[in-house]
């Protein structure tokens, strides 16, 4: 594909940005979607760049877009479909699916993982989020902290955390790191900014006062966080998307029956199911080979590619209107370090055209609709790191990354980190819809705006689950309204 596409470009007489060609190669149909640019501009440009082929896509879906404010109508979130609902659904066969991956790693590693891209992967995290801060009203004329340590007045700095302990007096006490230097915050055991939980490397702002041994005593934390809500963009028709994730196939314990069920009612007569257009899978689509000890006492397909194959043709008896978008997860067979390319050819090519890969995480657009999928492996760093936080309640870890504006900020923990150029675990552009996996539980609920969904499993409670006390909430469907962004969730 890649010399047709650039035979195409040649012809067409323009250049295309390296950039460029990475993200059409992993679109659909590359060369309808740059001949759909080309024809967009009134004369061909000199280079074509990856920001002019992202913004094209988005400028068409906004001029399709009512003018009017219907867009402030409210996420709502219902457990059973209401008659509106119901009666809201477009037969999704009627369109044609429109999904875009905006933005994800494959085929842009660069990182071999020696010291220096580790320094540069903390400098990208670092900036990117300092500019988010500095953004913030609470952090305006924030200093560095070199220059804040000699200051006698109240001080604003951004900062890294590199570590957190809690003195015997009940203080906490925060090492944080700019580019040049580190200074200690302590968060005094009697004040509220001592109850906020702090996790390591995330990036934050402090307002305060330095005291007279150069320490920095907080009086409030900042974090990038989201501005406030925004409302839910919307399509003009009334498609769904649904979403899964942490299927297992291939283990002892993936749920039949429960498939059986959810794929007959995917393709039958019922109006909601016929109004689904997409199907987002957010990886753990296998159990994979070899990914904790002992594994293979609780398969019941020991080889990767059986695993895939299996899963292939229960894909693919799935209705054809249906456009499926599959990341990988954890135990899936691509690289464990996050983030985590599509999959390779050789499991891709077992799939039916209506299935497209992305990587983990990654930014799709499904009709203009921006949805950030991640599987969501941080998950088990935060729920150790923040008091309050469960596996049952991973719509509240998903609060916190949106919170912190980063997917995985707590680096070294069960979450393995590929020290990328850039870091892309960042939650730079703020989705519609913010979906994980991973935890085996369910639910929707919404984040200033931003519709939260977790996509339960089809697994039923594995042995080291049980030994962990973990329950998952197995064979439960999420489906949201892409015009409205009203979430339901339908149990099996
Ligand atoms: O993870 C499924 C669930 O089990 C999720 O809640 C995390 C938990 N889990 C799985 N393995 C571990 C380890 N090693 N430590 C802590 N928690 C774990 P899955 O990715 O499907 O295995
Ligand atoms: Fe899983
Ligand atoms: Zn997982």
């Amino acid at each position: 594909m890649r010399e047709e596409l650039l035979a195409f470009v040649s012809e067409r007489g323009t250049l295309l940005e390296p950039d460029a060609v990475e993200f059409l190669l992993v679109q659909r149909d590359p060369i309808a979607e740059l001949d759909g640019f080309l024809r967009s501009c009134p004369e061909t440009p000199f280079v074509v760049t990856l920001e002019d082929i992202r913004h094209a896509g988005e400028i068409a879906q906004q001029a399709l877009r009512p003018r009017t404010p219907l867009d402030l109508r409210p996420v709502a979130v219902v457990a059973t479909p209401s008659a509106s609902f119901r009666r809201l659904g477009e037969k999704a066969a009627d369109g044609h699916p429109d999904v875009r991956i905006l933005r994800d790693i494959t085929g842009r590693s660069t990182c071999e993982g020696t010291l220096e891209d580790f320094t540069r992967y903390f400098r990208h995290r670092f900036q990117v989020l300092r500019g988010m801060l500095r953004q913030r009203r609470e952090l305006a004329g924030a200093q560095d902290i070199a220059k804040a340590r000699r200051s006698t007045r109240e001080v604003r700095i951004i900062g890294m955390v590199a570590d957190i302990r809690t003195t015997k007096n009940g203080h906490r006490i925060l090492e944080l790191e700019d580019e040049l230097e580190r200074i200690a915050v302590l968060l005094p055991a009697e004040s509220a900014v001592a109850q906020e939980p702090v996790v390591s490397d995330e990036v934050l702002g402090v307002v305060g006062t330095v005291n007279a041994k150069g320490l920095v005593i907080a009086a409030s934390l900042v974090r990038p966080d989201l501005p406030t809500a925004k409302p839910f963009p919307g399509t003009l028709g009334h498609a769904r998307v649904a979403f899964m994730s942490d299927i297992h196939v291939g283990s002892r314990t993936f749920l039949e029956e429960k498939w059986s069920k959810v794929s007959e009612w995917l393709g039958g007569a019922d109006e909601v199911a016929r109004s689904i257009r997409y199907l987002v899978v957010s990886g753990d689509v296998v159990d994979g080979i070899g990914v904790y000890p002992r594994q293979d006492e609780e398969l019941t397909i020991d080889d990767i590619y059986g695993q895939y194959e299996a899963l292939a043709r229960m894909i693919a008896a799935l209705p054809d209107r249906l456009a499926v978008v599959m990341l990988p997860g954890n135990h899936d067979a691509v690289r464990p370090a996050e983030p985590q390319p599509a999959f390779p050819m050789s499991i891709q090519k077992l799939f039916d055209s209506n299935v497209i890969f992305a990587g983990n995480p990654s930014l799709l657009s499904l009709e203009g609709v921006r949805v950030l999928a991640y599987h969501g492996r941080s998950m088990d760093d935060l729920v150790s790191a923040i008091p309050g936080l469960s596996y049952q309640r991973p719509l509240d870890g998903m609060k916190a990354m949106l919170r912190l504006r980063h997917l995985a900020p707590i680096y070294g923990g069960k979450t393995p980190i590929a020290p990328e150029a850039e870091d892309h675990l960042i939650i730079d552009e703020i989705p519609d819809i913010f979906v994980t996996g991973h935890v085996h539980a369910v639910g929707v609920d919404q984040y200033r705006g931003v519709v939260l969904v977790n996509s339960s499993t089809w697994q039923a409670q594995t042995p080291y689950q049980k030994m962990r006390n973990i329950d998952p909430t197995p064979a439960r469907l999420p489906i949201v309204d892409l015009g409205t962004g009203q979430a339901i969730i339908r149990e099996f």
